[in-house]
């Protein structure tokens, strides 16, 4: 294996003795060494037991001692007071003063004197022997040597063909397996078959002995070999946790740790059975479909299903799994135990029953809830649908149970936890794992431990893990956050159910993440049509000759006499018959149905509801005053609550706007979040720096000047009964931290959960999760999410990497045809909201932002919503809205028409310009220099997606002389031109046609929607032989989204502006 080998090269570089010498040798590692590194030296270089071998155990008593003298023994704190205060070289030592009397568990040092002869005997209160000390540090260093380095030499791999075979410098004889090489033990070797007999005395740090204090040297190695150098391997003594590390060693290393039941055993036979025939089942029927089959890895069932029954019994009540394609298939069959017949229609190619155009059948996700019979307790699992992107799901489902924990008030998460599921390759691989478990101790991102189960068939795809990963174990991640690594061979039942006991527990316990590397193999190619020979030969004639798990345990339970071979036939039969059962009604199914595999149910919200009915989303004026004051209100004591100066003018300028029935950005955006609240929607609000704002305009959590950690937050505390806000300040990750929200959004409907970016062009390190789940989500796997994307955007100048949040792509995933103008309806803007995939904006008004904030809620489904947000409009002051925008009776606009002198006499007018966003202010203002307020209109588009052709259409009509333009911002490549410009052309074309028809009928569209007669002839017969077409305005194509000079980007806004104005 990889393993091995990396890490064998790995610890000889740096050997015990350079590592001891930077603690010895004026090169210190750590902070506390270097102060007393000089000091030491001089003393400690004659002592004789101070050699090499003994440096990690020497250098962790020092560290135990300067945090706490008395921790240790008696004759290191002596040791070290007179290192540390400058004792002459060899002086330092000093016995220890009184050796006697001995409680009842402690063991005489005479009895630990050698029995051969030569060496001088020690009576009580005689100094102590060297050599006895030497001896007794060499066992210590090496009890510590295995419990670190064991997992070096432990046999993980089913195939025996671990690569880097660990070399043999010790040769132990007895008859002990001579496992104790020179990688776990280095140099601490200095006995021989004399000294196997001799008793040392164990250290607190080691279990081994059970209720024995003391062991023959032989049992110790021995004993320390089962548990560290057998079938499992763990990494953990990298945890900074003295607890943590007693709590494992105490499960690990008393002999016989991993001895089961009869029962036990029965119960692993049987798991496994299901496991294995399962894929047999399809395997037989379905030979040549890809359903990336488990075979080689089949233990990871009876594994996953022990975790389940030991989280259960410990208090867990829902479980969300999430995991990639090796044998998913089987994970939903037993461990969730969907109806197997639903399962198999995914073979048969019939049509869905529903919407969407739906996924493979093994990204799809499910949901059960159902009775777990060990543990009889109910039990909700959910596994979540993902995309093929390996590793994608994790902080969805992340984000999934962080909010299932706090809609159920778990804030320890002892009822709800997430297990998830990895390959090997793409474990070490992804960086989307690391991100995830960076989020795993964030106090507003922290789901209490998730446990991490790696299916490592030592192969991805058709790489081999030499090449791809630098890291020893694929698992390597894991220990960032400190979580205990247990590696454990597929192909020994027992041991990997005896690891899934122990990280069940220890995340019950310790509510910290966790990994099983469960070491197993691939028997098949990568699916089930691969051909692993062209690039694995060796290891796949190997593989030829591994019998399955299944045959090897039940030959091992039939030796044991723990069942009978009828026994194990009669087991396997039953389940062919229970799967030919399955296999028999699903060719009865004429349709699969999409919902059948939906992972996040909303039971309740959409029943009884009209779907194309919105509520509306003005707010009585006393809602929005009451927020607004809160929200410009210092702390209720806050006479002790000093917050910084600048705060108190921005609180200040608030009030004064509340007072003058006049909104902001961030005002707007309060009064949204604290109306919801009020309305008992929870909202949260998550990204970087989300609580002051990247642009310090928002400032939702105030900050005591003088109090670490004391903070207010305004729209926490508006009225008693409001729903919870969250707003918190993320880690820097895009990707993790939007999968995470992803996770949260689609958990319960009755919320609004927004993520920002902090500035928008940083949404392209989570493109994955926008293109993967976000926008095509529900069409893959009817799995709604009402998430909002607040994306700073805007041509300011600031450069190629600030300006620009790619709106162009986020429109170019829109889903709506440019070629299909939906027909007029009364109930034309949700009727598009519910077709659509996704919702594209641009605001530019604070009311705009306001209305579309709460339409999100407001709408009978749920769509995720895109909006580029402003970077100076946030201080604009022109970009200001009344009261009179946010009222009851007011909606959002999704076009906001010009209401200036244009409008008044329309067809005067000669030039229509159609914008969306910031630049209005522009065009506003250049406007009104130039004294063209009646020459041209601006129509700004709030709603980019899906187009409000209703809305446009009549704008077009309003100004039937007018030539129509696109002013943009944004390069011609980018921005919303291409994704305009064919919804126009469309627009224009039917219009024609409509106009056409007019010329016969009366009564037309047009008088229709204006209540007046349509324009004079002329003017109609003109437009209706050549249609009217819209015109760009903006920069020029470019490759880079913005100049990164000052003066080439003013060049470049005033000939739009230039442009603009040409008539
Ligand atoms: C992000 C990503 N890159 C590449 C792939 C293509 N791919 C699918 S499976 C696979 C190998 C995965 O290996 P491993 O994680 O060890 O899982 P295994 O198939 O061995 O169970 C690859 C490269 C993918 N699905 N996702
Ligand atoms: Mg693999």
């Amino acid at each position: 294996m990889h393993r091995a080998r990396a890490v064998f090269v790995v610890s000889n570089k740096v050997g015990s003795s350079e590592r001891f010498a930077s603690w010895l040798l004026n090169k210190p590692q750590t902070a506390a060494v270097t102060v007393n590194a000089n000091r030491l030296k001089s003393s400690t270089a004659a002592e004789p037991f101070l050699n090499g071998s003994s440096s990690a155990y020497v250098e962790t008593m020092y560290n135990t001692w300067l945090s706490d003298p008395n921790s240790v023994h008696a004759s290191w704190d002596a040791f070290f007071r007179n290192a540390t205060n400058g004792a002459q070289p060899g002086a330092a030592y000093q016995s220890p003063p009184n050796l006697a009397p001995y409680s009842k568990n402690e063991v005489p040092l005479t009895s630990l004197v050698p029995a051969s002869g030569g060496m001088p005997s020690i009576s009580a209160g005689s100094p102590i022997n060297e050599k006895i000390i030497d001896d007794h540090l060499a066992v210590q260093a090496i009890i510590r040597s295995y419990q670190s380095r064991g997992h070096l030499v432990a046999q993980l791999d089913p195939l025996g063909i671990a690569t880097g075979d660990p070399v043999s410098s010790c040769d132990w004889h007895g008859g002990m397996r001579a496992f104790a090489n020179e990688a776990v033990i280095r140099q601490q070797c200095r006995f021989d078959e004399a000294d196997m007999d001799r008793v040392f005395k164990l250290p607190s740090t080691t279990f081994i002995g059970e209720k024995e204090k003391a062991l023959p040297l032989r049992e110790i190695l021995n004993r320390l070999e089962q548990a560290y150098c057998n079938n499992i391997g763990i990494e953990f003594m990298f945890i900074n946790s003295l607890e943590q590390c007693n709590w494992i060693r105490q499960r690990m290393e008393p002999p016989n740790v991993t001895k089961m039941s009869n029962d036990q055993k029965r119960l692993i036979l049987a798991r496994l059975t299901r496991s294995t025939g399962f894929e047999n089942f399809l395997a037989k029927k379905w030979s040549s479909e890809k359903r990336f089959g488990l075979e080689g890895c089949e233990i990871l069932i009876p594994a996953m299903k022990q975790v389940i029954d030991v989280s259960t019994r410990l208090g867990v009540e829902s479980i969300i799994m999430g995991m990639p394609h090796r044998g998913r298939l089987n994970v939903l069959a037993n461990v969730c135990r969907k109806p197997l017949h639903q399962l198999f229609t995914q073979f048969a190619g019939l049509e869905a029953e529903d919407d969407g155009s739906g996924d493979v059948k093994y990204h799809l996700g499910t949901y059960i809830e159902r009775l777990n019979r060990v543990t009889n307790k109910n039990i909700r699992l959910a596994v979540c649908a993902n995309p093929s992107h390996l590793e994608a799901v994790d902080p969805v489902v992340q984000g999934k149970t962080r909010a299932e924990q706090f809609y159920r008030g778990d804030n320890e998460g002892k009822k709800v936890m997430s297990i998830l599921l990895h390959g090997d390759a793409a474990f070490a691989g992804q960086g989307v794992v690391f991100e995830t478990m960076h989020l795993s101790d964030l106090p507003a991102y922290t789901t209490h431990g998730t446990i991490h189960i790696v299916a490592n068939n030592q192969i991805g795809f058709t790489t081999d893990p030499r090449h791809s990963r630098s890291s020893a174990y694929c698992t390597d991640v894991a220990r960032v956050v400190n979580a205990p690594i247990f590696h454990v061979n597929g192909d020994n039942p027992e041991a990997v159910m005896h690891v899934c006991n122990v990280a069940a527990e220890w995340r019950a316990t310790f509510h910290k993440d966790v990994v099983i590397d469960i070491v197993s193999y691939r028997r098949n190619g990568h699916n089930e049509v691969d051909e692993p020979m062209f690039t694995q030969p060796l290891m796949y004639r190997t593989i030829r000759k591994t019998k399955p798990v299944l045959e090897k345990y039940a030959d091992q339970l039939i030796s044991e006499g723990v069942v009978t071979a009828e026994e194990v036939k009669d087991v396997k039969d039953k389940y062919e018959k229970i799967c030919e059962d399955a296999y028999n009604q699903a060719k009865q199914e004429t349709h699969i149905k999409y919902k059948d595999w939906l992972d996040s149910p909303w039971s309740g919200f959409f029943e009884g509801k009209d779907p194309l009915k919105m509520s509306a989303t003005g707010v009585v004026e006393e809602t929005l005053v009451h927020i607004g004051k809160r929200f410009s209100s210092p702390p209720p004591n806050a006479a002790e609550f000093e917050i910084h100066k600048g705060l108190l003018r921005i609180l200040k300028s608030r009030m004064e706007m509340v007072e003058n029935r006049t909104v902001d950005w961030a005002l707007a955006e309060a009064m949204a979040f604290g109306s919801l609240l009020k309305e008992g929607i929870h909202v949260r609000l998550s990204g970087e720096d989300v609580e002051r704002g990247t642009f310090s305009h928002r400032h939702h959590v105030l900050h005591h000047q003088k109090v670490d950690k004391a903070t207010y937050c305004p729209l926490a505390h508006l009225y008693p009964d409001q729903a919870p806000y969250t707003v918190c300040n993320s880690s820097l990750s895009e990707y993790g931290v939007l999968g995470f929200e992803v996770g949260y959004s689609v958990t319960n409907p009755n919320a609004l959960v927004l993520w920002e970016a902090q500035f928008g062009d940083f949404n392209n390190v989570a493109q994955c999760i926008i293109d993967q789940f976000i926008s095509s989500g529900q069409a893959k796997w009817v799995r709604q999410s009402g998430l909002v994307l607040l994306q700073p955007h805007g041509m300011e100048g600031m450069g190629p990497e600030h300006s620009s949040a790619r709106l162009e792509r986020f429109l170019q995933m829109s889903a709506d045809d440019p070629d299909y103008m939906p027909p007029e309806c009364s109930d034309y803007e949700v009727r598009q909201l519910h077709d659509c995939n996704w919702i594209v904006a641009n605001c530019s008004t604070p009311a705009s932002y306001f209305h579309i904030l709460r339409r999100q809620i407001a709408l009978p489904f749920r769509k995720p919503l895109i909006i580029m947000t402003p970077k100076s409009l946030l201080r604009h002051p022109e970009a200001r809205s009344s009261f009179d925008e946010m009222v009851d009776g007011t909606n959002f606009r999704r076009v906001i028409t010009d209401d200036g002198p244009a409008a008044k006499d329309p067809s005067s007018v000669r030039k229509l310009s159609f914008c969306t966003g910031r630049v209005y202010y522009d065009l506003l203002k250049e406007r009104r220099d130039r004294g063209l307020e009646k020459d041209i209109a601006i129509c700004r588009v709030e709603q980019i997606s899906p187009f409000p052709y209703d809305l446009i259409k009549a704008e077009v009509a309003k100004y039937p002389n007018a030539q129509l333009v696109w002013t943009q911002e944004e390069h011609k490549n980018m921005g919303s031109w291409s994704y305009i410009e064919p919804r126009f052309r469309t627009l224009l074309q039917n219009q024609k046609h409509i106009r056409a028809k007019s010329h016969s009928q009366e009564g037309s569209w047009f008088s229709q929607l204006f209540g007046r007669s349509q324009p004079a002839r002329q003017t109609v017969e003109t437009d209706c032989e050549k249609p009217r077409t819209i015109s760009y305005n903006g920069r020029a194509t470019a490759a880079s989204p913005a100049t990164g000079s000052k003066a080439a980007h003013n060049k470049e806004l005033k000939n739009l502006l230039d442009e603009f104005c040409v008539l």
